[in-house]
């Protein structure tokens, strides 16, 4: 089959992106309830802000608002997670960042499978953050052993789905109803099964080593835990989720509220207790399991190395102003107080290299190619040749993900683990390297800089 009549990886994407959606409403009607409110402020954001509705126009962010979501997922084995990476590239994802979540308490390693180019960003930028457990922080040998092996047998890939990695891989694409089939396979590792693989004593031996452990061994396969859409106004969203009796995280995490918007802020409601039947005794017993949940979040600025710098010490200032990390009643002032250091205006930001852009002509600056050539960017904006807007951060925040974790896996537990990062083990198992978020960001900067003077 010649190339041409291969479906892109962007419609892949989309259909994947959708299908999943699908799914996900269906599992978790709740998570339907926030698609719709999200979709309503969206509306309301996009009415009253003419400004901000012309920027996602030129940005060729309003486009895939309606669509745009993230999920997670977690792994318990190498060659899970590194299936997982082929699957994912059929559809343009690639893994980019390396997020260490041990430090926070949380026995996992994570990427995130995302679009990298500005043309697939902009045609559907879906994105699942997916975390491998790191077996070898169950401190007891037995019950370690005992996760590996259970995790050694599990099959978390349909044949059809395998065949049809292969056959992409092989021929360089799928046609549409390959892709078609393609999408309904690979839906099958994602989906909730609401039998669990292990006995209900092991499930809480698992539990009490930490309940993520169990949440990724008990079952047959990586249940999508959640699936977040992207609301352009966080703090109206969360208001309205409280207004409509949803159980709403008290804090949101991320940045605080700005006139700039920076990185990435979410909130979510609560994990549901959902019921588990457990294959041990006469005809199996009847438990519950809390993973899975709901999260919205608001996107902001892409930011450099220095930005983002500023943005770690100011968040560290603000947790640790108390002791009392994010869960103080004041959390919020402190944020707003302490964030007084991060400028908030966009000039401001670019002059002090602290944030990404991307540059187009206006009318103005096509209709002048010959002025255009002579001015530096700055010139060209102040001079209306030219726009600057934010690139939008597509990636996540390990102290935020650390927050989403804890505050969803129920139970009040706080532990510590004494490992740290390891990427090139991460790296290993994934069978490829992550690739670096600040060069992606750089690059699209660097292109419309260039396209300035095409
Ligand atoms: C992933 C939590 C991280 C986010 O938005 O930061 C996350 C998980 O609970 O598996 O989704
Ligand atoms: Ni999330």
């Amino acid at each position: 089959m010649s190339t041409s009549e291969f479906l892109s990886t962007d419609a892949i994407r989309r259909l994947f992106a959708q299908a999943m959606s699908r799914m996900y409403r269906a599992e978790v009607p709740l998570y339907g309830d926030l698609v719709d409110l999200v979709a309503q402020i969206n509306a309301q954001v996009l009415d009253t802000d003419a400004e901000l509705a012309s920027q996602l126009q030129r940005n060729d962010g309003r486009g895939r608002l309606d669509e745009e979501r993230h999920g997670a997922i977690r792994v318990g084995t190498a060659e899970e997670l590194s299936t997982l990476r082929r699957l994912f590239a059929v559809m343009g994802m690639q893994p980019v960042g390396y997020y260490d979540l041990s430090v926070a308490g949380v026995p996992v390693h994570s990427t995130a499978f995302r679009p990298t180019d500005a043309a697939a960003l902009a045609a559907n930028p879906f994105r699942v953050f997916t975390s491998l457990l790191r077996l070898e922080l169950i401190e007891d040998d037995a019950l370690r052993a005992q996760a590996a092996a259970i995790l050694a047998r599990r099959r978390i890939f349909t044949d059809d789905a395998l065949a049809l990695i292969e056959q992409a891989e092989h021929d360089g694409g799928l046609s549409a109803a390959d892709a078609e089939r393609f999408v309904a396979q690979a839906l099958e590792t994602f989906r909730w099964h609401g039998d669990a693989t292990v006995a209900l004593d092991t499930y809480h031996a698992l539990q009490e080593a930490h309940r993520l452990i169990a949440d990724v061994v008990s079952f047959r396969g990586p249940h999508i835990n959640h699936l977040t859409p992207r609301t352009l106004d966080i703090d109206a969203a969360q208001a309205a989720m409280i207004e409509r009796g949803m159980a709403a995280k008290a804090v949101i995490e991320g940045p605080p509220p700005r006139a700039c918007p920076i990185l990435l802020r979410q909130t979510s409601f609560k994990a549901l207790e959902e019921p588990v039947h457990f294959p041990d005794g006469e005809g199996g017993r009847a438990g519950s399991h809390t993973a899975r949940f709901g999260e919205i979040e608001q996107r902001g600025l892409a930011l450099t190395h220095k930005g983002r710098a500023l943005y770690d010490q100011l968040l560290t200032q603000a947790r640790e102003a108390d002791a009392a990390g994010s869960t103080g009643a004041d959390y919020g002032q402190r944020l707003q107080a302490v964030f007084v250091g991060f400028p908030d205006d966009h000039a401001t930001l670019r002059a002090e290299g602290l944030g990404f852009y991307r540059y187009q002509l206006t009318d103005a600056g096509r209709a002048a190619p010959g002025r255009v050539a002579d001015l530096p960017a700055e010139r060209l904006i102040a001079e209306g040749l030219a726009t600057a807007d934010p690139i939008i951060y597509e990636d996540f925040l390990p102290v935020s993900a650390a927050g989403i974790f804890q505050s969803n896996l129920g139970g009040g537990e706080q532990r510590a683990y004494a490992a740290h990062a390891n990427r090139s083990a991460f790296e290993e198992a994934l069978g490829a390297r992550v690739h670096d978020e600040f060069a992606l960001y750089q690059q699209l900067q660097d292109d419309s800089l260039a396209s300035l003077r095409a």
